[in-house]
């Protein structure tokens, strides 16, 4: 039996009908997810003026939306945990009361999408029907979100199927927060509401989602970081898996083994370059199974398999280039959406650092820009939105229900001093200590982060739906549980500079080289010496066969100055008492460690 709009699941039926009281749209539409429906909803959004459509010889089926100045990356300061008690946040997430927060959303809620389309999207992330996957509907007025979320996540009718009657789904309520008066319509212009109305609320005890105001990005397609990170971290530990904020690559060395790497950066920091690797050394392979999550569970046989549970890469923009990530050119060749870029004269798009010169055209903001203006055409947060299956070096297996088996972690951030190229863990514990101390310097990825430096734990600071402290545990109990099986733990820095400003390690492809040292390792090939931070290459097992790099640039890549890591400790101690009773005995333990190997 079916209900209004033919929805068959009860739960769901009764959840769209309530929001649709409360907000009010003109309209309801679900998604079916189909070549047609994205086509005509992308020729309504072009003649509304909001997205333009490229040049078809040069960009098929592709299109650029200019978002709107206020609303171009995540608020991180907007963004809630909101359980029951305050110390389940912990001290790293902003928390209001679940019951008052709702209150507050309630009132924004109250007919926020009159003169709007309500748009229902069922969504799987990870392969529908796999163990790992998990189902979200998401609600949204914003079409944008409609055709974004076709992208980055498995969407349609197919996943109603998989619901049935009554099956489980995580609700993701979205709304761009601008109702329309009779009459009025966007004129072409990004709805949003202003900043100090904008909330990107979780609530991890009952799997649910609400954001308001914003409409770009993390912050609005919700399938994304609020789901497959922010509640889904919060279930991982309560069900004992892992939701990780990491890239998931195979390497393949010249004999034909393979090793599957999961890496965890802050936003902005190399994961989806790193997932796209074209190995520099030859003989090596690489290939990407996913570029921003990662989502893993020990299988029977105890290998700790991963999936991505995404379905398209929502990529930084400026520095893409033929160069630098030649497979992300390849991959948005077409049916790629672009956010915040300059549209070319010639009606294709451009960014700083795409390696071609731009004659001019129109900037992020709508205006007239040349290479002479003076501002950045595009904004430094600037986004594509491509299909994975495009990818031309995507793994066969990338879509494999059980996942690959990961061997080998890595952690890292962007540090333009101290921390040197690799550093290998002595053991799971100092790994875990290894992420839990990652800090980085901020980036364009999210508006109001501009302390010089951070401690970005895991790079999950901004992702974890609990207190981070218990997040810390959950890391000491897996590894508890994957024993002999658990993945080796690796520490990198490819942003080390010298003191005149310059990248001391090439990076992208040349990364291989680095990740090829991790594989010997693990195979007991290389040895590696020790250093009080963890175990460093040894000379010359670095491999930089055709590499112009000097001896003293290497020396001080790898440099380890025990002055500056005592200096790191102090701060590393301050970011640690922060959690209280809370903070693991476990972590302690590493910590002391540390500071008697510094001060031996
Ligand atoms: P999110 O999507 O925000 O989670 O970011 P990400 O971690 O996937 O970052 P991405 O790979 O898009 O890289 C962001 C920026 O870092 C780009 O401007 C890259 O050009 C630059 N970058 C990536 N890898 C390297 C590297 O190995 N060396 C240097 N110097 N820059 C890099
Ligand atoms: C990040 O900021 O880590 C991203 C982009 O991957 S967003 O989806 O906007 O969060
Ligand atoms: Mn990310």
């Amino acid at each position: 039996m079916s209900s209004k709009y033919g929805l068959k699941n009860k739960k769901l039926a009764a959840w769209v009908a309530g929001i649709e009281d409360l907000c009010k749209p003109d309209k309801v539409a679900v998604y079916n997810g189909s070549k047609e429906e994205y086509d005509s909803l992308f020729k309504e959004i072009t003649a509304s003026g909001l997205a333009k459509k490229l040049d078809p010889e040069k960009r098929p089926n592709s299109f650029h939306f200019c978002s709107d100045p206020s609303d171009v990356a995540r608020v991180e300061d907007r963004t809630y945990i909101a359980s029951r008690s305050k110390d389940d946040a912990g001290p790293t997430n902003n928390w209001i009361d679940p019951e008052q927060l709702k209150k507050n959303m309630l009132k924004l809620y109250k007919g926020c999408m009159k003169g709007r389309t309500l748009f229902v999207i069922p969504f799987s992330m990870g392969p529908i029907g796999s163990p790992i996957s998990k189902i979200g509907i998401e609600i949204t007025d914003s079409p944008y979100v409609v055709l974004n979320m076709h992208i980055m996540t498995r969407v349609g009718t197919k996943v109603l199927d998989t619901l049935g009657e009554d099956g489980e789904f995580i609700p993701c309520l979205h709304s761009v927060g601008k109702p329309l008066a009779d009459g009025e319509s966007d004129n072409g212009k990004w709805p949003c509401a202003p900043i100090e109305q904008k909330y990107i609320s979780h609530f991890p005890e009952e799997n649910l989602i609400w954001s308001y105001g914003s409409g770009y990005g993390g912050n609005a397609l919700l399938g994304k970081k609020c789901l497959a990170l922010r509640i889904a971290s919060a279930m991982a530990r309560r069900e004992g898996w892992m939701a990780e904020h990491m890239l998931i690559l195979r390497l393949t060395n010249p004999k034909g083994k393979k090793y599957h790497i999961a890496a965890a950066f802050p936003s902005a920091c190399g994961k989806t370059n790193l997932a796209m690797l074209q190995p520099t050394i030859p003989g090596w392979k690489c290939e990407c199974i996913g570029d921003d999550i990662a989502w893993m569970k020990i299988a029977p046989d105890g290998s700790l398999r991963a999936i991505n549970p995404e379905y398209g890469f929502f990529g930084v923009a400026p520095g893409t280039s033929v160069k630098s990530n030649p497979v992300a050119m390849e991959t948005i060749r077409a049916n790629t959406i672009f956010t915040n870029c300059v549209v070319t004269d010639d009606n294709d798009v451009w960014w700083e650092g795409m390696g071609t010169p731009c004659k001019g055209g129109t900037d992020w903001k709508g205006r007239k820009w040349t290479p002479e203006s003076g501002e950045k055409g595009a904004h430094p947060n600037a986004r594509f939105t491509a299909p994975a299956g495009q990818c031309p070096v995507i793994c066969p297996d990338w879509e494999d229900p059980q996942g690959v088996p990961i061997d080998i972690f890595v952690f890292g951030g962007r540090r333009t001093s101290v921390v040197p190229l690799v550093t290998e863990a002595f053991d799971w514990d100092h790994g875990v200590y290894l992420g839990a101390t990652a800090a980085s310097e901020p980036t364009a990825a999210a508006l109001d982060v501009k302390s010089a430096i951070r401690r970005d734990p895991f790079a999950m600071l901004p992702f974890c739906g609990y207190n981070m402290a218990d997040y810390w545990q959950h890391w000491f109990n897996m590894g508890d549980k994957l024993g002999a099986r658990a993945p080796k733990i690796f520490y990198v820095n490819w942003f080390r500079k010298s003191p005149d400003g310059k990248w001391l390690w090439p990076g992208f492809g040349d990364n291989a080289r680095v990740l090829k040292w991790m594989c010997e390792r693990l195979d007991g090939v290389a040895k590696g010496r020790k250093t009080p931070i963890g175990i460093l290459p040894e000379k010359n097992e670095l491999d930089l066969s055709g590499l112009k790099i000097s001896g003293g640039e290497l020396d001080e890549l790898m440099a380890v100055d025990t002055a500056t890591w005592k200096h790191e400790l102090d701060d590393v101690a301050s970011f640690m008492g922060k959690f209280g009773d809370r903070l693991p005995q476990r972590m302690k333990v590493q910590f002391d460690n540390m500071k008697k190997r510094l001060s031996k």
